[in-house]
């Protein structure tokens, strides 16, 4: 049996409530890594959940992303989109599923299913939850992936740390610039 061990936030993004928290505790096998990144974004959570729920839309926010097409699916949870990305990277394509799409409690979640790519069962959680006392609010994006051969786990962390967070800081931008 593949042994597994269960991940918390690390101290970086550890002053989340429990009830976001608990969306980012994963299962994390020997082979694998795990990360989060954190966001804070001068718009309400609602603003900013307006642009992230868009599962056949990530073009919105993130810079690699080319193109996508929705497979199957119409937005709910089991929906497949195929995301083609700019060139640059050591990818070309992946293909993701929708696992969660909680629009009470701003919970979003996807894994790859397939592609032309290197993160082999990647899947990530973003949470949306409000910042205390600004009016603003906090973007939380976990995830879990294989690391690949040849790499290290600091490696592979780096990398996708990299590209969640220039995502986030993106989505911070425009979700302003929406509620401005
Ligand atoms: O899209 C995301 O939310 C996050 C990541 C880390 C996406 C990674 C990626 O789509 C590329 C940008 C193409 C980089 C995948 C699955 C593999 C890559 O190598």
């Amino acid at each position: 049996a593949c042994k597994q061990q269960s991940y918390r936030l690390p101290t970086a993004a550890a002053q989340v409530p429990d009830h976001v928290a608990r969306y980012h505790t994963h299962a994390v096998g020997p082979n694998q890594c795990f990360s989060a990144v954190s966001q804070h974004i001068a718009a309400p959570a609602s603003t900013a959940w307006s642009v992230v729920r868009r599962f056949d839309n990530p073009q919105a926010y993130k810079h690699f992303v080319k193109s996508c097409h929705v497979v199957v699916g119409d937005g709910d949870v089991g929906t497949l989109r195929e995301v083609r990305v700019i060139s640059g990277l050591p990818a070309v394509s992946s293909t993701e599923r929708l696992e969660i799409l909680d629009d009470e409690r701003h919970v979003m979640s996807f894994s790859v299913v397939g592609g032309d790519h290197r993160l082999a069962n990647y899947r990530s959680v973003t949470t949306i939850h409000a910042a205390e006392g600004s009016g603003g609010s906090v973007v939380v994006e976990s995830y879990v992936v294989d690391v690949p051969q040849g790499n290290t786990k600091e490696e592979t962390c780096v990398f996708v740390d990299t590209i969640v967070r220039c995502n986030l800081q993106s989505l911070a931008q425009i979700a302003e610039n929406i509620a401005r």
